[in-house]
């Protein structure tokens, strides 16, 4: 079983598509071990998007990464980093597939509706900044 990072983001939490988002990863098989609505705050985003410091665009990617409540949850599957990123669709809600949470519920590049790791190194790293080990269920 591999586990993977999602973030809701505050696009989609505004959008009242929270429910809809876990039932789909749900309904793909994917296990909830861990899940919390939390606030955004500039250490968390820095640690978090540490590979987007000094990016033109991180300054907005910050402002609205706080702009609203998230939802952070660890999710569980075979093959769960990539099967997350396949129902997520591309970072680009314009590129992204039919049926995919970006194309049904993201309006652009930056405010793109979740996130999700990219690989297990991430997943392990990013899993670490949002929860405790003991808030895990395994
Ligand atoms: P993904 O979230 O699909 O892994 P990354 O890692 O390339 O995409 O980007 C991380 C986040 O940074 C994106 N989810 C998006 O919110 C933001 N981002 C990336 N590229 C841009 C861009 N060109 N303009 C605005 N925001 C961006």
């Amino acid at each position: 079983m591999e586990k993977t990072l999602v973030l809701i983001k505050p696009d989609a939490f505004k959008g009242k598509h929270t429910g809809d988002i876990i039932r789909i990863y749900e309904e793909a098989g994917l296990t909830l071990l861990a899940m919390r609505m939390m606030k955004m705050t500039k250490e968390v985003a820095a640690k978090h998007y540490v590979e987007h410091i000094g990016r033109p665009y991180y300054e907005e990617l910050e402002t609205f990464m706080m702009s609203g409540p998230i939802v952070a949850m660890v999710l569980a599957g075979d093959n769960a980093i990539a099967k997350v990123r396949d129902i997520n669709g591309k970072t680009d809600p314009k590129e992204a597939a039919p049926g995919t949470i970006r194309k049904l519920y993201a309006a652009s590049k930056g405010e793109n509706a979740v996130h999700a790791s990219d690989s297990p190194e991430s997943a392990a790293r990013e899993i670490r900044i949002f929860f405790n080990e003991s808030e895990i269920f395994d």
